[in-house]
């Protein structure tokens, strides 16, 4: 398919979504969000990809919505709920679902939505050059996009709602301190510690990652017992994965393993 706001490459076993609405730090439009959507779709079903890259063209990773985007109609009459169960909340689903480990690139600011899309992914690597504001106080909103389910269970509740009710910016290394992100790498060597930690994850049993995903977000709203229930299900089919016979064999033969994802 032609994108015209995002572009999307695979690269070996690598798949790159990039936001390509610079101008405008790649704030979220419907078409952007249906397009993301398609492309993520697409991560899922092509078996050569094996980890999905979610990063922005330019200065900012996704300002979040387009308060200039005319298709939204008169500030007056917009249709939030329409809106987001079309765009933003297939967009969400679809990240967490994608059984596939998923690396959001936050290349610079993160604002409103931006903030939700990021926290979606299974990782963020941010740039030095990186910040987060939940924007959405400032112009009389609520956090949405997923924002109140997923930022607290990432950075804890007292964190979040303080993030929430005062918008108030946080940087690349506060970021990294509160937990928002798992790495911070400097400006000028992003792209390359992006790509090598997104091949790196896509060399692993990639299958199991997306099992891990699934497991571990549903134990948090599951009692013990039923998560050990779960482990045990999903261990046994873990167990009967080629990635399994050859972890086992590699490490036996002391050598590195040849992971295929399946
Ligand atoms: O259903 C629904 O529709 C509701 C959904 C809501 C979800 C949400 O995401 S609500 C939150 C929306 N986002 C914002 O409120 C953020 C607005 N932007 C900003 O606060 C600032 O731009 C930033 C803090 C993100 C970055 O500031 P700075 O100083 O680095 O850049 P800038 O100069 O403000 O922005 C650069 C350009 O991008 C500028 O355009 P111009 O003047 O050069 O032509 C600016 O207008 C444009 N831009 C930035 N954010 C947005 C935007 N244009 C449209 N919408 C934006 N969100």
């Amino acid at each position: 398919m032609a994108y015209e706001q995002i572009s999307y490459q695979v690269e070996g076993s690598v798949a790159w979504l990039r936001l390509a609405r610079p101008d405008r730090l790649n704030a979220l439009t419907s078409q952007l969000s249906g397009e993301a959507s398609e492309a993520v779709a697409s991560a899922g079903a092509d078996d050569a990809v094996r980890c999905l890259v979610i990063t922005g063209e330019g200065r900012g990773f996704c300002a979040g919505q387009d308060l200039k985007d005319p298709s939204l109609g008169a500030v007056d009459e917009i249709d939030f709920a329409g809106h987001l169960r079309r765009t933003y909340n297939q967009l969400i689903t679809g990240i967490v679902a994608l059984p596939k480990p998923v690396v959001a690139g936050v290349n610079g600011v993160a604002a409103g939505a931006g903030v939700s899309l990021a926290c979606a992914c299974d990782v963020r690597i941010a740039s030095s050059a990186a910040s987060f504001l939940q924007a959405f106080i400032k112009i009389g909103l609520v956090p949405d996009s997923g924002g109140n389910y997923l930022l607290p269970r990432i950075v804890g509740f007292a964190k979040a709602l303080e993030l929430s009710i005062t918008g108030d910016t946080v940087e690349a290394e506060e970021a990294l301190r509160i937990g928002l992100v798992n790495r911070v790498v400097p400006e000028e060597s992003f792209e390359h510690e992006l790509r090598a930690y997104a091949e790196r994850l896509a060399a692993m049993p990639t299958s199991a990652i997306g099992a891990t995903k699934v497991l571990m977000r549903d134990a948090l709203s599951l009692s013990l017992e039923e998560t050990l229930e779960r482990e045990a299900a999903v261990q046994a089919e873990a167990g009967r994965s080629p990635d399994f016979v050859e972890g086992v064999t590699a490490f036996i033969e002391k050598r590195a393993p040849r992971f295929t994802g399946r």
